[in-house]
Formats: structure tokens, C-alpha cells, sequence
């Protein structure tokens, strides 16, 4: 009860109150790369991917159990007490033929995202790469290819930035590696040996292996084993190897602390105002991360688009989540949605990456975000719902033209007691994707 009572306050300040905003102590010429990208894609993939969101006879949310009310599919294991000689049997068939490394990463691009993140290792404890630290690796299983080797080659190739998930905390398969709030909670002094053993070299081999621009760690809003001091540890180990690797801040949700470099929101959660560090909201297109062949739940297109601009407006990224299929298949309902955020993004772009926050709230259904040009500046101004009209507190004189992002049609931009108003013609919205307006102007707001 105490645990859900202080969930449920941190959530209100979190969402509500812009956040805490602690400061980090940012390098913003490092971080520059990932403020402009905008948009990322995230993958969780495992053994997990197997089961498919059900076990023995129970699918997920199983509200017949006591801790199945989740659609989490990743955390089959333990929500459906797979018991764990089973589940580390598991890799015995883990063997994805259709895996295609090159084919993920040239979706990841077409859809406009500018990086990738994937689960290196999840809660689960199996490792996607070829490690040398635990022998619950790809390596021991009938595929034995090194998926992280293979991804970060394609990365490189189509110039995607990459990062690795890492549970750094949850551990299930380390006997003293930390286990749900439900479990009895392992001695500070045990989780300190699966710390030593497997989760600090784990890290350090993903960096020297794979030289990944970003690690995004997981916590949440629980009381865990990350201490300030393994947090501390932690972030100096990473500064050691890479002067590069970005980390975000749920490597301690709680306190992150002032030398992360970059906020991460809770899942599927979109602050209410503008934040001045870079930051980023993990998304999902279901319910689940993981593969759950269960869970229809596919959000929109026009929902996941308006997510995106509405962080870039607000100064934040989109990090949107695929479950892969256990043959290495994107399912078929993320491609449509990848392709087509791709297809809006290679029209409206402009109006997303690169850009910065506007502090004038607008009204409803419009979102603001804005750059600077070489000429002046360009104030987008995105529609979620059709309209007759835009008002905006813009002096005339500041504009210096007005047209359809997407189509280059002129549009006329009247004087208007509060500032300007844009009428806007009807064949505008013949579609259901969102529209976007370009305003010229002389000055960024
Ligand atoms: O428990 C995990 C969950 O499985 C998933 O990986 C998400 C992604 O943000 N993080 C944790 C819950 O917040």
C-alpha cells in the first residue's frame, strides 16, 4: 500500500508539475545529436518473445493470479511462474531464422527514426550478444549469432545511432540478482555479488565491444538495490570506457542524480510543459514490449504522430517500442505503423527534427514547435483535429510568409486583434493524417 501511495504521488509531480528537472550536469555538444533526432525506435526481443504472452494455460493480463494483472509479456516468467529450469530451457530453441539485422535497421530508417535501442538484456537475465561475463547468451542457444554484433554493423551502415537496454538491477537468472517486489527481497549484501559478477563487467563488455552511443538503464518507481553510490559507480564506469555513451535516467528513477544525460519519462508517459533537459518518453505501440500474441491493443497512427510532435514541442523525444516475433519478424501491424509514421515524417519532417519549444501555449488541437533558419525562422504549426481557422499572439510584421508544410500551398495570413489568424480551407483535412503549417518569420519566438 505504501509502495502504491508513493507511486501514485511521485506519478502527479512527475506528470504534472514539469518534473523535478534536476540539473545534469550536461555536455550539450555530446547530447546535441540525440536532442535533434526526435524520434528513436526501441525493441524488446528474448526468450521472453517465445512464450508469447502466455504460459501453462494463462495468458496475460491474468487477473485469476495475484501479480499476472500486466500485459508485460517480457515479464512472463515471473507473472505466470514459469518455473526457472524451464524458462532457461528456453534457449535450448531459441533460433530466429528470419532474423535480419540489415532489414530491422533499414525499417528503423524508413520510418524516419534516427536511432535504435535494444534490449541487450533484459530482466530475464539472457544476453543477446556473444559475452563472455554468463553463458546464458545467444551463443548457447541452436543460433548462436551475436544479434547485437550483427545490428550494430547495420547501424553503422545506414547511419543509425544505436544503444543497448540493460537491466542492471533485475536480474532472474543471477542467483542474487534483484527480483519483483513480490519476491523476498534478496540481502544488500548478495545483490552486491551479482553486481560484481555480472552486471558491472556485463556493461563494460557492451561498451568495449560495441562502442554504443547511448545505455538506457531501468528502474522505475520503486525502491531498489541502485544505491547513489552504485549509480555512481555505475556512471563512472561508463565515463571511463566512453566519452561518447550517453545514459539516461532511469539507471535510478528515483534520484538520478546530476550526471545522467538525459531524462527518461515513465512508460508511455508525456509531461504536461516543456522541459529544458533533453528527455525522452518510451513508448509502446501495444501494451506489451515484448512479443504478446495476445494483445491487439495496436494504438493509431495519428495518436502515435501527434505523441511525437507534441515531445518535440515540449523539448523531448519519442522512443517507440516493437516486440519482435520469435522467428525475428517485425509483426506485420508495426511495419504499416513504422512505414506509415515514416511517410509522414518524409513530408512534415521539418517540423520535428532539429526543432526547439515555443513558450506560447496554444490553443486547442495545435502544437507549436520551432527553428531557426538561415532566412529568419520557421514557426510549424502542427493540427491534430481540422479546424476553420489558427489564431496565434504573432505580430503581422514578423511574418514573412505562410504555406501547407507538405504541399507548399500558399496560405493567406490575416491581422487579427490578438496577433494574426490563418484561415484554413477545408481540403486540408481530406486525410486523417496531421497537417502542418509553416509560418516565415523574421525571429523564433
Ligand atoms: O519492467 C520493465 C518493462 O518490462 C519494460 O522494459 C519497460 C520499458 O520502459 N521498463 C520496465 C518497466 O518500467
Amino acid at each position: 500500500m505504501k509502495r502504491i501511495m508513493f507511486s501514485l504521488l511521485f506519478c502527479l509531480f512527475f506528470v504534472h508539475s514539469g518534473f523535478s528537472q534536476p540539473s545534469l550536469s550536461l555536455d550539450p555538444a555530446k547530447s546535441a545529436w540525440f536532442r535533434d533526432a526526435r524520434f528513436g525506435i526501441f525493441v524488446h526481443w528474448g526468450l521472453y518473445s517465445m512464450l508469447e504472452g502466455s504460459y501453462n494455460g494463462h495468458t496475460l493480463p491474468d487477473t485469476t493470479l495475484p501479480e499476472g494483472r500486466s500485459w508485460y509479456a517480457e515479464w512472463v516468467q515471473m507473472r505466470l511462474e514459469v518455473p526457472a529450469e524451464e524458462y532457461r530451457a528456453l534457449a535450448r530453441s531459441f533460433n530466429p531464422t528470419d532474423f535480419d539485422a540489415d532489414a530491422w535497421i533499414r525499417e528503423v530508417k524508413n520510418a524516419g527514426a534516427r536511432y535504435f535501442v535494444i534490449t541487450s538484456k533484459h530482466h530475464d537475465g539472457f544476453a543477446l550478444w556473444d559475452s563472455d561475463v554468463s553463458d546464458f547468451d545467444v551463443m548457447n542457444t541452436p543460433f548462436k549469432r551475436d544479434i547485437l554484433a550483427e545490428l550494430v554493423a547495420a547501424c553503422k551502415k545506414h547511419g543509425v545511432k544505436y544503444g543497448f537496454y540493460y537491466s542492471h538491477w533485475q536480474d532472474w537468472e543471477h542467483p542474487q540478482g534483484a527480483l519483483p517486489y513480490w519476491k523476498p527481497k534478496r540481502p544488500d549484501k548478495d545483490f552486491e555479488k551479482y553486481w560484481r559478477e555480472k552486471s558491472l563487467p556485463q556493461v563494460k563488455e557492451l561498451l568495449v565491444k560495441f562502442d554504443p552511443d547511448l545505455l538506457w538503464f531501468d528502474t522505475w518507481d520503486e525502491v531498489s538495490h541502485i544505491t547513489d553510490e552504485r549509480r555512481d559507480e555505475l556512471i563512472a564506469l561508463v565515463r571511463s570506457v566512453s566519452p561518447k555513451c550517453l545514459i539516461n535516467g532511469r539507471i535510478s528513477y528515483l534520484n538520478p542524480g546530476e550526471n545522467i544525460d538525459f531524462l527518461e519519462m515513465h512508460d508511455n508517459q508525456y509531461p504536461a510543459s516543456i522541459l529544458s533537459k533533453p528527455w525522452q518518453t518510451p513508448a509502446t505501440m501495444v501494451r506489451s514490449w515484448g512479443w504478446h500474441a495476445q494483445d491487439f491493443n495496436w494504438k493509431s497512427i495519428p495518436q502515435m504522430t501527434e505523441y511525437l510532435v507534441s515531445n518535440a514541442s515540449k523539448g523531448g523525444n519519442y522512443l517507440l517500442n516493437i516486440g519482435p516475433k520469435p522467428d525475428g519478424n517485425f509483426p506485420v501491424p508495426a511495419i504499416r505503423r513504422l512505414r506509415e509514421i515514416g511517410a509522414w515524417l518524409y513530408a512534415n519532417g521539418e517540423a520535428v527534427y532539429g526543432t526547439s519549444p515555443v513558450q506560447i501555449t496554444p490553443e486547442e488541437g495545435v502544437i507549436f514547435t520551432q527553428k531557426k533558419t538561415d532566412d529568419g525562422a520557421r514557426l510549424y504549426i502542427t493540427l491534430t483535429a481540422p479546424k476553420e481557422s489558427v489564431e496565434l499572439p504573432v505580430e503581422y510584421g514578423e511574418v514573412t510568409g505562410c504555406a501547407v508544410l507538405e504541399s507548399g500551398r500558399p496560405l493567406e495570413v490575416k491581422k487579427s486583434p490578438g496577433g494574426i489568424r490563418i484561415p484554413l480551407p477545408d481540403a486540408l483535412f481530406n486525410d486523417c493524417s496531421l497537417q502542418v503549417i509553416c509560418l516565415r518569420m523574421k525571429n523564433t519566438l
